[in-house]
Formats: C-alpha cells, structure tokens, sequence
C-alpha cells in the first residue's frame, strides 16, 4: 500500500491530527453532512471564524484553527457539486485536494484527515471521485515532506472499501 497513507472508517471529528479537512460549501457557513458534525464539535468560534473569511470559491481551500477539536486546524474545501461529469467536477475535485494540501504543508501540519469530499450532498460518484482524491495525494506526497501522513477517514464501510481497493490501485 503506501506509508504515508491510511484509511479508517470512523467519525473525522474524533481525529487526532494536526488539521482536518472539511467538506464546505461556498458559504463557508455551515450545513449538513460532515460540515454540520465538524461545526458542532468545534464550537461556535469555528463559525465566527468563517464568518469573517467570507466564503470560498470552489475548487479552492481557507484555514481556520480547530477550537473545540483536537484538530489544530480545519481546512475548509468546497468541492463540486456533480453536474453529470462535463462541467469540470474532475479538475476542481483535483484542485480542492491540491489546495488543502498545500495548505496543510504551509501550515507545518504533520497530519491531515480528509472525508470523501463532494460524495454526499454533491453527488460525485464515488469511485470516480476516490481516484481522484487518491492520485491527487500521492502526487502531492511525492514531491512534500509535510504533510507526512493523510488519513481518509470513510463514514461507512462501503465508502472504506472503495478507498482500499483504490489505493490498492494506484499505489501498487
Ligand atoms: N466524519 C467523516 N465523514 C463524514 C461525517 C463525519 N462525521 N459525516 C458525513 N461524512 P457531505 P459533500 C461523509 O454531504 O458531498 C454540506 O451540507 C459522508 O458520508 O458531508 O461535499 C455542506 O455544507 C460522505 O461520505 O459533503 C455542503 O453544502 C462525505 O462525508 C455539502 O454538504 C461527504 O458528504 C457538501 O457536500
């Protein structure tokens, strides 16, 4: 498999990382899904402090400290939302890993966990969207010493097992 790479199936708000990445949107007020459980664990803080970036484009990534969290950081991507494949989800799914990744590499984060961003409320599919997330990474490991570990942690078993056998994939 890959050593700077892991894959756990679990709750991100439970990470102990240096930063975790959350799946926004636009707004970068808050939702469902897993923007709506990052939120509640960090706190009231975490929006005050979204409040005043004042949203983000997609395809792109803003930071923010953890509050509440364990997390020092949360790395707020907006990815996609999916249009049938033609309206350029590949490329800015690819530049909102890239992004929080670069991020997390400016920030001096050693750890980062992200959620299969875009494959809820968005409507990627999956494992369209897993090779993406994946390949994006080890791109970005290859030629960064920081961050040195990203975790996926996948909401259900079924979305681990697509990451296991991507990784399986494309790192073999
Ligand atoms: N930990 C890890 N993964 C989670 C958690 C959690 N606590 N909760 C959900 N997931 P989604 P999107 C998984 O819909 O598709 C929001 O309303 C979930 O099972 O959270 O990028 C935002 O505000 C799925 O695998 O994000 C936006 O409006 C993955 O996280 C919109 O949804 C992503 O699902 C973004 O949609």
């Amino acid at each position: 498999m890959h050593a700077r790479i892991h894959i756990e199936q679990g709750d991100i708000t439970l990470q102990q990382v240096d930063a975790i990445v959350n799946a926004a949107n636009s707004s970068l007020l808050g939702g469902g899904g897993v923007d709506g459980a990052i939120h509640r664990a960090a706190g009231p803080e975490l929006l005050e402090a979204c409040r005043e970036i004042g949203g983000c484009p997609t395809g792109e990534a803003r930071i923010t400290y953890g509050y509440n969290l364990a997390a020092t950081y949360v790395i707020h991507t907006v990815g996609p939302i999916w249009g049938g494949g033609d309206q350029g989800e590949d490329a800015l799914l690819a530049s909102a890993y890239r992004n929080s990744l670069e991020l997390a590499r400016d920030h001096e984060a050693a750890s980062v966990a992200f959620p299969a961003i875009s494959t809820g409320a968005y409507g990627f599919p999956l494992e369209r969207a897993t090779r993406i997330a994946i390949a994006e990474t080890l791109a970005f490991l290859d030629d960064n010493a920081l961050p040195e570990t990203v975790t996926f942690v996948c909401f259900d078993e079924a979305t681990r097992e697509v990451y296991e056998s991507v990784l399986g994939d494309l790192s073999a």
